[in-house]
């Protein structure tokens, strides 16, 4: 008889710490569940919330069959060993606010959040969700003095997400066909990069007119305005928590993919120490690489000007946190 060799595997699944339970924290910890990624830890300040959340989700996972735990917390020891933290923590926007007038008050709360959780996680990587986004990422990045492959922002895929499916619904084409291109701040100032926005291969520039995509550039632009003035009550959660999993799984999974996020720039397309949106390869170590693509001279202005924006953010929230 053949002796039977064992070998010995790694028990522990990974770690992901979601702050904020609201409307995007919530809607996350749902699809990274149901996707089998991760185990979940879920803190907010209001106590209950996090814990119902929790436990809500876990009650289907008779009918779900996913094997993730899901932990709702008001208490950061909870979190201890996390591989990805998510900061969503803040207040999300109301009709007529503009993301920079949130700038203060989430600024505060970022700051603190990504400390406190650093504490318990020391090596984790940080995946920032708080508006005004950039500005928030280059916050928390100095607020726990990693190295910057271990911060990112999410915005990018949202933006490019958003404009994929505009794209779709015009032409009527199925979305699989589309691919989108969003560059920048996440704000008015994004730059959708249209040569690279394709359909089956082919440059939209090539099939639609400069009206209707100007149209649809504007409707990407104010994507998010669209969805708080429907709404009434917040802003959009499901597409932001889809494109934030999305960068969880490549980062867990170590897929490698090329996506849109806020990273941070020494020198890439002429910008220094800041972060904002640009094409980026995650995987287990963060983001591995920031890809270069040719900008013409009117989109390096463009994305000039929304990093200028971001930079005066920037140094408002520094001035007012006193750091
Ligand atoms: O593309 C993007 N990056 C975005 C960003 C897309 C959508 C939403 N975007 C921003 O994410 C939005 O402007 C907000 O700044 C955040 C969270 O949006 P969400 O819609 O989830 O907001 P909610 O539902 O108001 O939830 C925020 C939660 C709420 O439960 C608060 O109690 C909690 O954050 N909160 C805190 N938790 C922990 N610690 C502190 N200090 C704290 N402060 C608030």
């Amino acid at each position: 008889m053949k002796a039977i060799t064992t070998t010995t595997i790694s028990c522990k699944s990974p770690r992901v710490t979601i702050i904020g339970a609201g409307k995007v924290g919530s809607t996350l910890t749902q699809r990274i569940a149901e996707k089998d990624l991760a185990d979940v830890v879920l803190l907010d300040l209001v106590e209950g919330l996090p814990q119902g959340i929790a436990l809500d989700l876990s009650e289907a996972q008779g009918v779900e069959l996913h094997s993730s735990k899901i932990i709702g917390t008001n208490d950061y020891a909870d979190t201890v060993g996390s591989d990805i933290v998510v900061i969503t923590a803040g207040l999300a926007r109301k009709p007529g606010m503009s993301r920079d007038d949130l700038l203060y008050i989430n600024a505060k709360i970022v700051v603190e959040a990504a400390q406190k959780a650093l504490t318990y996680s020391p090596n984790a990587m940080f995946i920032v969700i708080t508006n005004p986004l950039d500005v928030m990422t280059y916050l928390v990045w100095k607020a726990v003095g990693l190295p910057h492959t271990q911060v990112v922002g999410m915005a990018g895929v949202l933006d490019s997400s958003r404009l994929q499916a505009f794209i779709a619904m015009e032409l009527g084409v199925s979305i699989a066909n589309v691919n989108a291109l969003v560059l920048g701040g996440h704000g008015d100032l994004m730059l959708p990069l249209l040569r690279y926005c394709t359909v089956s291969g082919v440059p939209i520039t090539e099939i639609m007119s400069k009206s209707d995509i100007d149209r649809l550039v504007e409707r990407t632009r104010h994507g998010g305005a669209e969805i708080v003035k429907l709404l009434k009550t917040g802003g959009a959660f499901y597409a932001p928590a889809s494109s934030a999993c999305v960068m969880i799984e490549s980062m867990i999974r170590n897929q490698s993919r090329i996506l849109p996020a806020a990273a941070y720039l020494k020198g890439e397309y002429g910008l220094h120490d800041i972060f904002i949106g640009v094409p980026c390869r995650l995987g287990c170590h963060g983001v591995e690489k920031v890809l270069e693509v040719d900008l013409t001279e009117e989109e390096t202005e463009s994305l000039h000007a929304s990093a200028a924006s971001v930079r005066q953010n920037i140094d408002l929230a520094f001035a007012h946190l006193k750091m």
